[in-house]
């Protein structure tokens, strides 16, 4: 096997805890016991650099071990939940999805098994009708409360359907933890956005909240570029960053294994899920969405929801794991 379960060390988690019952901003407590992955056995340049997964179609790309620096830095200094910026080293290689999970890859797996969704089950989702935020009755993946063709992102789908998701595709399929998502959407690089700091930029590399929807959304706050899109955009629109990954920042959140900690004190240092995998606490969600202003679409940008809730700015990417 290629993970041990080990005891955590208790010198640093205490003190989190402590902070976090104070503040009531965990959501849930704290596991001591986590999955620490081993280092790889294999070998690297046997593996695929990327490959596509017969029955939805969907492509990966390899993603290789290294270290990088977790977190927002300096210039980004206002944003607690992304500090402190911490040393994280990828032991393991995986393959990441290509693209965020579209619509009709969900449709899919939903008329495959039946799959009914959490929104679909509660009978509403929350969203941005280009009004006001909140909870929305009848809204659920097949209706988010705009129009969207079947290449776009998949929204209004819980961490529970996404992990059902990723259930359908086997077993080496998963949600990536927080540092897995972040190392591949940082792809070598330590500025605000992937592609640099350049906010002129944003445009051709995100679908956020751009002049398009500053027409529809009035008075909405947006990026001074047009990005063509008001809602959501196909999957594989815009440039990728470094490593080939599409809309990592904005179109759909996508959802990330790791319970909701209000800082990166006492972080692991490795790509494992922070927190009780399986748990239904809040959840860590990465990258921005289609209707938020470029500084939600930095790549250490977090935000949470808990593991049943479903909104219209909120999708996942799936990650496959590689044995031995
Ligand atoms: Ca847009
Ligand atoms: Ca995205």
């Amino acid at each position: 096997m290629n993970f041990k379960r080990v005891k955590y060390n208790p010198e640093k988690i205490i003190p989190v805890l402590i902070v976090c019952l104070l503040l009531s901003s965990c959501g849930e407590r704290e596991s001591e016991d986590r999955i620490i992955p081993q280092p790889y056995k294999g070998n690297l340049d046997r593996l695929a650099s990327d490959l596509r997964e017969a029955r939805s179609g969907m492509e990966f790309i390899l993603v290789k071990p290294g270290e990088f620096m977790m977190g927002s830095g300096e210039a980004e200094a206002d944003r607690p939940a992304e500090h402190p910026r911490h040393r994280v080293t990828i032991n393991r290689p995986y393959y990441l999805g290509k693209y965020e999970v579209t619509v009709d890859q969900f449709q899919a797996f939903v008329e495959d098994v039946g799959y009914r969704t959490d929104a679909e089950e509660r009978g509403k989702a929350s969203g941005w009708d280009g009004r006001r935020w909140g909870k929305k009755r009848g809204v659920n993946w097949k209706n988010p409360g705009f129009d969207q063709e079947t290449d776009h992102p998949v929204v209004c789908v819980s961490l529970n359907d996404g992990r059902a998701f990723c259930r359908w595709l086997g077993d080496e399929y998963r949600l990536p933890s927080e540092a897995e998502w972040e190392y591949a959407a940082r792809a070598g690089t330590d500025s605000a956005f992937y592609w640099g700091t350049g906010l002129e930029e944003v445009c051709r590399y995100a679908n956020g909240g751009d002049l398009s929807a500053g027409r529809i959304f009035d008075g909405w706050n947006t990026s001074a570029c047009d990005d063509g899109y008001a809602w959501t955009a196909p999957a594989g629109c815009y440039l990728p960053n470094r490593w080939g990954f599409y809309n990592m920042a904005g179109n759909a959140w996508e959802w990330c294994e790791d319970a909701w900690h209000g800082s990166f004190a006492g972080a692991p240092p490795d790509q494992g899920v922070w927190g009780e995998i399986g748990g239904g606490g809040r959840r860590v969600l990465k990258g921005g969405a289609w209707y938020f202003e470029p500084r939600d679409l930095r790549v250490a940008a977090r935000n949470s929801h808990r593991a049943y809730e479903a909104t219209n700015g909120a999708g996942f990417r799936v990650l496959r794991d590689i044995s031995e």
